[in-house]
């Protein structure tokens, strides 16, 4: 049976996920792009009640706006995602520098994007999109072609299945095996679970004994699949990875790989009223708090209903694959974690790999005005270059660490980084 594999308190990861080799790639990756495309997509974010008033949400817009199940389906018959191109959605988190990418398979409405088996609700059987397409093979077929991992989100709560009120039992048969369908079918590198959070109905709570069976049941389909941290209750132990939401954590998070998943506008499905881009320096600056506390960042897009990536995120997510893929800045951000021996300093961040620091100046001093480090633990500076300048830049030490000076300009103005090569004191 699916949880013979393993009973409560199993360590079903059987590994170390801050040390394994099964969660490496997600290790060194730092940033991510998240996808939330379904049906809800082509509502655009409005939906106009019988009495001519207008409600906006999103992928929430079914429950917020209190749409009629009918007629949430009637529309759903009229989905026609036939712009959705997967080498597109790939090349646009390939100039952002993005390594992963994560895709709503299924969200809270119950939309299955692939062609499940278990019910009729989904993009072959229920729209008007091409019966020949299945947007999720496209998508790993694409991020294999480009070394891109891909992931697939999944929602534990269903609104559409009359099971998860009536039936929990039933419902839960019905997940396991569309599970196993996108695992086998798809050989997805992640899952990223939500909505077990729900209390829909109290009675069908999703309890510690379902998670550590899905777990291990999903591990025994795939000993290689990173699972986020909602598929239970959220525990440190549960899955590989926390999940912290439209936030950055202030410091690394004891005990627990990371992940901050995060809007690029005001909404995770598209919304086309919704321009409230983030701008590129703040997506950067983003993306180096993240990895100065050992995080990974899962920043998302919502494609429109028909399935085309919005041209201001595409243009937002470029400005940061062109400051990452320029004079090595990259390397503040992969493989970088946090650096242990300086304190986060007030203007910009410290990240670290290996035996090389890099300080990433969100705030540049000015020509011979110094940067203070306080250090938090001993060790010498060898050399101190800013990437891509020639500058000179010197280090002395000062008070309760050092000061860094540089003797130029900022080679770039979201955030110029300055290379600390340093030896541990012994
Ligand atoms: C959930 C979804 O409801 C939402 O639509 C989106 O998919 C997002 C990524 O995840 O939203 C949440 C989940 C958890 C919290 C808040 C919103 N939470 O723990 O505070």
């Amino acid at each position: 049976s699916a949880a013979a594999a393993g009973g409560p308190g199993t360590n079903y990861a059987s590994d170390d996920p801050f040390t394994s080799s099964r969660t490496a790639w997600w290790r060194d990756a730092r940033f991510g792009m998240f996808i939330h495309f379904g049906d809800y997509s082509n509502w655009e974010g409005e939906y106009t009640r019988p009495d001519g008033t207008v409600c906006r949400d999103a992928e929430w817009i079914k429950r917020s706006c209190t749409i009629p199940m009918a007629e949430y389906e009637q529309k759903a018959a009229t989905f026609n995602p036939r712009n959705f191109d997967a080498n597109a959605v790939v090349a646009a988190a390939k100039s952002a520098g993005q390594k992963y990418i994560v895709i709503t398979s299924k969200h809270h409405d119950g939309y299955a994007m692939w062609p499940t088996r278990q019910n009729a609700w989904n993009l072959r059987d229920h729209s008007s999109f091409d019966k020949n397409r299945d947007i999720l093979a496209e998508l790993k077929k694409a991020a294999d072609a480009a070394g891109i991992k891909l992931g697939f989100y999944y929602s534990i709560w269903d609104w559409h299945d009359p099971d998860f009120v009536a039936d929990f039992a039933a419902y839960k048969q019905r997940m396991y095996a569309q599970l196993k369908e996108l695992v086998d079918g798809y050989h997805p590198a992640l899952l990223w679970f939500d909505g077990e959070w729900t209390t829909d109905n109290p009675t069908n709570n999703w309890n510690s004994q379902d998670g550590e069976a899905l777990e291990a049941y999903l591990r025994g389909l795939d000993r290689n699949l990173i699972i986020n941290n909602r598929v239970n209750k959220r525990r440190v132990s549960d899955g590989d990875y926390g999940t912290p939401e439209q936030e950055i954590p202030a410091a690394p998070v004891d005990g627990q790989l990371w992940e901050s998943c995060m809007t690029i506008n005001d909404h995770w499905g598209f919304a086309r009223y919704d321009t409230n881009w983030k701008s590129g320096p703040t997506l950067i600056r983003n993306l180096l708090a993240t990895s100065s506390r050992s995080g990974n960042y899962l920043l998302n897009i919502g494609p429109d209903g028909l399935g085309r990536v919005p041209a201001g995120a595409a243009q937002q997510l470029k400005l940061i694959g062109d400051w990452s893929g320029t004079a090595g800045q990259g390397a503040a951000v992969y493989r970088a974690g946090y650096p242990g021996v300086v304190a986060e300093p007030g203007w910009g961040t410290v990240s670290r790999q290996g035996n090389d620091l890099y300080a990433a100046v969100t705030q540049w001093p000015g020509a011979g005005r110094p940067l203070h480090l306080t250090a938090t633990a001993p060790f010498t500076v060898t050399s101190a270059n800013v990437l891509g300048s020639g500058q000179k830049v010197t280090v002395a030490k000062a008070g309760d660490g050092f000061d860094v000076t540089p003797s130029g300009n900022a080679t770039n103005a979201a955030a110029t980084v300055i290379r600390l090569r340093i030896a541990p004191a012994a």
